[in-house]
């Protein structure tokens, strides 16, 4: 079966450029010039005229399912993985979970158990390490070398339940050194951050604005240097800083790349969109929707505006959603009286495309630096390059036809994510995903739906394209 996206504009990292896309099966087998006499004939022609043709969105970062707070994460891998899709993400990488005394490869079968059959679109696994012990390290090496898991999560906050200290922290780097895989680090001080929610509630404060009051951002920049620190001593560990949200954490990371360190970051939608003041102190409890961690920040502090810069400079790599759904009945409402037994997390697997395009129409990005952040920089730091992150020759048929004439509403009557509120309700995007292929497949077309549960498959991931 063959396909020709026609009379499009090509958007790569390094430039844009009128092209045609043949793909053969699940392959894009070559790049046409338009303007050359053309002879191909194919099964099936789609018309791109007047849109971007990208390729498709990887989110390096979601929690399909994820237990957490006494409940789980909303979106199932079915439910999720169908999502994205409708958004232009045609990869998911998310995070399997070693829980804290558990055999890390347990906890990696557990995760399978659960994707298996159920992903509508290709998706890896990062693992998160719950307890880093002996057994731990070694399982490091054997994910690595067997299962195609080339990045470790690691948590300086919440403590009795991913925390990992100082020591761990750095046992784990020095193994990944050995072995080539990523460390991803949540930089933020938990310890401290723990003393301060419990004086908050001890004076009464039970909003949900205290879960950002309590978690302030020097805490944030002091874990993201301690981290870059770490990570020194550990013989210059391959480092990436999750869901950076603060413009301290963000000059950490930048004093470190400007010294030439393999030290890497990325942001999420919700710090470049919403803050502390407007959504996390909405009147109510209504500011429950929007309990994250790390969590929105003062837009007084203007931190928004350096993460955009910070995105132009590749001091930030990568825009991931951290998307982690709960519905504001049952689940948010778990933390009524009580901010710190808010589930945190919030959905945006769906929008992340979007949201970011419309970083472009305000100028804020170029078109080339759009699809470097949302596809191919994820598909290079995360071992699935060329496969994922590119139109070339070779590469998986992974494409989103998008329209910049079309314009997107976003809410939650139209998302197709298992939550009952939209973390962007009402937002308009400039910008629309048209088509979505997924392995040559069409999985979204004029607005309806075409892909199917059980097609995604699990991707090996190799090591970085950027160690050095
Ligand atoms: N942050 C969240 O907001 N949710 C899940 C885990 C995390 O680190
Ligand atoms: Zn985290
Ligand atoms: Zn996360």
């Amino acid at each position: 079966m063959s396909l020709l996206v026609k009379g499009g504009t090509v958007i790569g990292p390094t430039g844009a450029q009128p092209a045609d896309v043949l793909v053969e099966g699940e392959k894009i087998v070559a790049l046409l010039d338009p303007s050359y006499p053309q002879t191909v004939q194919a099964d099936e022609v789609i018309d791109a005229a007047g849109k971007y043709v990208i390729p498709g969105g990887i989110d390096a970062h979601t929690h399909m399912e994820l237990p957490f707070g006494g409940t789980a994460a909303s979106d199932t891998f079915d439910t999720g993985t169908r999502a994205a899709a409708w958004g232009g993400t045609t990869t998911i990488i998310d995070f399997a979970v070693q829980r804290t005394g558990e055999v890390v490869q347990d906890g990696l079968a557990a995760w399978h158990a659960k994707a298996e059959g159920n992903c509508h679109i290709d998706y890896a696994f990062h693992m998160i390490l719950g307890g880093v012990d002996d057994d731990a390290l070694k399982a490091m090496d054997q994910l690595v070398t067997d299962e195609g898991i080339t990045s470790f999560k690691l948590f300086m906050a919440y403590p009795g339940v991913f925390y990992s200290d100082d020591g761990q922290i750095l046992r784990a780097m020095q193994t990944a050194r050995e072995n080539g895989a990523m460390i991803m680090m949540h930089a933020e001080n938990g310890i401290a951050i723990d003393v301060l929610v419990q004086q908050a509630l001890a004076r009464g404060e039970t909003d949900p604005i205290y879960h950002g009051i309590t978690r302030p951002a020097a805490l944030e920049a002091e874990a993201t240097s301690r981290a870059i620190t770490l990570a020194e001593v550990a013989q210059d560990c391959p480092l990436y800083i999750v869901h950076l949200s603060a413009s301290g954490a963000l000059e950490a990371v930048a004093k470190a790349r400007n010294d030439g360190r393999n030290v890497f970051a990325e942001t999420c939608p919700q710090y470049l969109y919403l803050t502390l003041e407007d959504q996390l102190g909405a009147p109510g409890f209504e500011g429950a929707k929007y309990v994250c961690s790390t969590p929105l920040r003062s837009k007084h502090e203007q931190h928004a505006k350096d993460l955009w810069k910070g995105l132009r400079s590749n001091d930030l790599a990568i825009v991931s959603t951290d998307h982690c759904p709960f519905c504001f009945k049952d689940q948010k409402e778990l933390g009524v009286g009580d901010f710190s037994k808010i589930p945190n997390g919030i959905g945006g697997v769906e929008h992340r495309v979007d949201l970011v395009y419309q970083g472009v129409v305000d100028g804020q990005l170029s078109l080339e630096r759009w699809v470097e952040t949302i596809s191919t920089t994820p598909a290079r730091m995360f071992g699935l390059y060329p496969r994922k992150g590119i139109i070339a020759p070779g590469s998986d048929a992974d494409l989103v036809i998008y329209d910049p004439n079309g314009s997107t509403r976003i809410g939650v009557d139209t998302h197709h994510m298992n939550m009952d509120y939209s973390a962007y309700e009402g937002v308009e995007i400039a910008g629309r995903v048209g088509t979505v292929i997924s392995r040559g497949q069409v999985i979204v077309a004029d607005g309806n739906y075409h892909g199917r549960k059980g097609r995604g498959q699990y991707l090996k991931r190799g090591l970085s394209s950027y160690l050095v």
